[in-house]
C-alpha cells in the first residue's frame, strides 16, 4: 500500500555561502509524490535550527521558490517571526507546516498556495506560506486561519502561540524593496 499525495511537492535548500549570487545558492533537493517518500526525506534532513544562514523551502513541483516566477510575481506571504532563542519552536512550527501541506490540510485553497519558506538567521527566524495572489484577501485569510489553527494545536514546552505576535500578510513587491526593515502588512491574523 502506498499513500500518493494530491499534489506533488519539492524540497529546496538555500545554502549560507553569503558571497555567492542568491540564485546560485538555491538548489532543488528532492521531489516527491508519496507521503512515505516525504517522511523518509524528512527523517534524514537536519532540523532548520541547525542550519543558520540557510533557508528551507517546500514548494509545489514546478514552482521555483523565488519572487520572479509567474506564480509568485503577484503574490505575497503569510509570515510569522520566531525569536532566536526559541529554536525549539522553529523546528516544531516548520515540521507542523510541512506535514499540513503534504497532508492536504489546506483543502480547496491549495491552488492559491505556492509553498512554504523557512529563513534561519542568527538574528531570528521566519516561517512563511507563499500565496499566488496578494489581492485575494479572502483566500489568503482562510489560509492564514488554517495556519493559525495548525500553530495553535502544536505542542510546545513553555511557549504560547500568542507569543508569535500574529500572522502578517506581506506582498512580495513590498518585501523586495524593503530588505531589512519591517514591511507594511496587508492584514494581520491575531493568534
Ligand atoms: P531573505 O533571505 O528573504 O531575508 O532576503 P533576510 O533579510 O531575513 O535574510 C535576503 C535577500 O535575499 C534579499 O534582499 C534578496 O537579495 C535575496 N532574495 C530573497 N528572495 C526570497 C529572493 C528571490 O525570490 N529572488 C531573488 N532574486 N533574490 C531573493
Amino acid at each position: 500500500i502506498t499513500f500518493p499525495m494530491k499534489q506533488k511537492w519539492s524540497l529546496w535548500f538555500l545554502n549560507n555561502k553569503k558571497d555567492a549570487d542568491w540564485t546560485d545558492r538555491l538548489s532543488e533537493v528532492h521531489k516527491f509524490s508519496k507521503i512515505e517518500e516525504f517522511i523518509a526525506l524528512y527523517d534524514n534532513i537536519r532540523p532548520p535550527s541547525t542550519c543558520i544562514g540557510c533557508d528551507y523551502n517546500l514548494f509545489k513541483e514546478g514552482i521555483q521558490p523565488m519572487w520572479e516566477v509567474k506564480e509568485n510575481k503577484e503574490g505575497g506571504r503569510l509570515l510569522v517571526f520566531i525569536e532566536r532563542n526559541r529554536s525549539d519552536v522553529l523546528d516544531i512550527l516548520w515540521s507542523e507546516l510541512l506535514f499540513a501541506l503534504v497532508g492536504n490540510q489546506f483543502g480547496d485553497d491549495t491552488p492559491s498556495i505556492c509553498g512554504a519558506v523557512c529563513n534561519i538567521r542568527s538574528k531570528g527566524f521566519k516561517i512563511s506560506l507563499w500565496t499566488t495572489n496578494c489581492n485575494d484577501d479572502e483566500a489568503n485569510k482562510r489560509i492564514g486561519l488554517v495556519m493559525k489553527k495548525i500553530f495553535n494545536d502544536a505542542h510546545y514546552d513553555n511557549f504560547k502561540p500568542q507569543n508569535l505576535n500574529g500572522i502578517r500578510y506581506e506582498e512580495h513587491e513590498n518585501v523586495k524593496v524593503k530588505s531589512g526593515s519591517k514591511v507594511q502588512e496587508r492584514f494581520v491574523i491575531e493568534m
